[in-house]
């Protein structure tokens, strides 16, 4: 059969730190429906099937047309054959049942309320949601033991599960520049995560702190945070240190997501641009708590609107050493973070960390100080952030 001049094979590697993925694509209605089932993996604990899925979802994202038959699938990596039953369900149907049933079912709808509470994870939720509670209000009421983190996280539900602008973050970024430089004039503070690779909304804010002359960004943070506290600027914050060694033998233990840089998970008290243009009382300086009642937990719950926003930001201090491995580490997306490392595993038999890569066949560290440099290392074409959104 001749191919038509529309029958264009597409070719694609088989890992998304091989790909080009952009953060606009042509394929949404496909890869939404299996977003939900692969959320709905990971709320059932099945991380092979989560990880299936999503493999699924970013080989849809990088493919530079629409899928319209089975057939524009062909020679297609890491689409499995739930993946492809799903596609084409969709493709005759306009819809899947079992994404539709996913979507309508009880459990998937508390597991989603319950994770998008701050320091709530898949567990958590899970033994909440077999005690018979389904909705952030649930908790609130039932007199659950809650860390620091998960009260922050019902206290500030609605603002946190409201998308942070590119405006918001840029405010924040002037905020954080400013007190970093108080105190430690020549710091840089560099924006990651999904801001770098040119997404106009968040989760949350990420920036990497460093300093060009190695040793002097240590103990930065805990700084920062009281300066920044004492001008009322955090609702929570949680600063952990630097616990990272570096030893002969290359990297002490397999490396996993959660890196050892010094840093903190906060939530800002950012306020609100004010529209009105009356002469009003000047500005207040964000600092006013609201009396803590029994109801406190309830306060964003019950719809109140305030004149400032809570908003997630974390901070990471690098020596500059690691600023390289750091930048690629936090710009993510969390797939291609862990494809890189799975190529460099698999393909390369080197490990790959924020901190740092290890050759574990010659034993030595291979320096970089760019992204590009570490691409290099790991025999990969660069990939900049923005076609990063695997
Ligand atoms: P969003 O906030 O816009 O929704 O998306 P994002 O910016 O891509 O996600 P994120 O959850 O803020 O994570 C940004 C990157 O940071 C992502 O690639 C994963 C990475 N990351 C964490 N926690 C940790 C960690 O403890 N260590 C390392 N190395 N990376 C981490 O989220
Ligand atoms: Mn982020
Ligand atoms: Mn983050």
């Amino acid at each position: 059969l001749e191919p038509g001049p529309k029958a264009v094979m597409i070719t694609l590697n088989g890992y998304a730190c091989q790909r080009r993925t952009p953060l606009q694509h042509h394929n949404t209605v496909l890869t939404e429906a299996l977003l939900v089932l692969a959320e709905n993996a990971e709320f059932c604990e099945d991380e092979g099937r989560n990880i299936a899925f999503k493999r699924a979802v970013s080989v849809l994202k990088a493919l530079p047309q629409a899928v319209r038959k089975m057939g524009d699938l062909q020679g297609l990596p890491c689409l499995g054959e739930h993946s492809q039953r799903v596609i084409k369900e969709i493709l005759e149907d306009g819809k899947s049942r079992e994404v539709e049933t996913t979507l309508q079912s009880e459990q998937y709808q508390a597991m989603k309320s319950l994770t998008g509470i701050f320091g709530v994870g898949v567990k958590t939720a899970d033994r909440w949601f077999r005690e018979g509670l389904q909705q952030p209000s649930d908790v609130a009421r039932s007199g659950q033991r809650l860390n620091h983190a998960q009260q922050a996280g019902l206290q500030y539900y609605n603002d946190l599960n409201t998308p942070v602008t590119k405006a918001e973050a840029d405010v924040i970024s002037r905020i954080v520049e400013g007190v970093v430089q108080e105190v430690l004039p020549g710091a840089e503070i560099t924006l990651t995560g999904g801001f770098r690779r040119g997404k106009q909304t968040g989760h949350d804010v990420d920036f990497l702190i460093s300093h060009p002359e190695e040793g002097r960004e240590e103990g930065l943070l805990p700084k920062v945070v009281s300066l920044l506290e004492t001008q009322g600027l955090l609702l929570y914050q949680k600063t952990t240190r630097n616990s990272y060694l570096e030893t002969k033998e290359g990297p002490a233990r397999p490396p996993s997501n959660m890196d050892r840089f010094e840093r903190c998970f906060s939530i800002f008290k950012l306020e609100r641009p004010r529209h009105s243009t009356s002469p009003e009382e000047p500005p207040q300086a964000a600092c006013e708590e609201s009396p803590r009642g029994e109801d406190s937990a309830l306060e964003q719950l019950a719809g109140e609107r305030q004149d400032w926003k809570a908003v997630r930001v974390d901070l990471v201090v690098t020596p500059v050493s690691q600023f390289a491995f750091a930048l690629l580490g936090w710009t993510g997306s969390q797939l291609f973070e862990r494809e890189l490392r799975r190529w460099a595993g698999q393909e390369k038999n080197m490990s790959l960390s924020s901190h740092a890569l290890f050759d574990n066949k010659r034993k030595q560290y291979l320096r970089a100080s760019s992204e590009e440099e570490i691409f290099a290392h790991l025999g990969l074409e660069y990939i900049p952030p923005c076609e990063r959104n695997a």
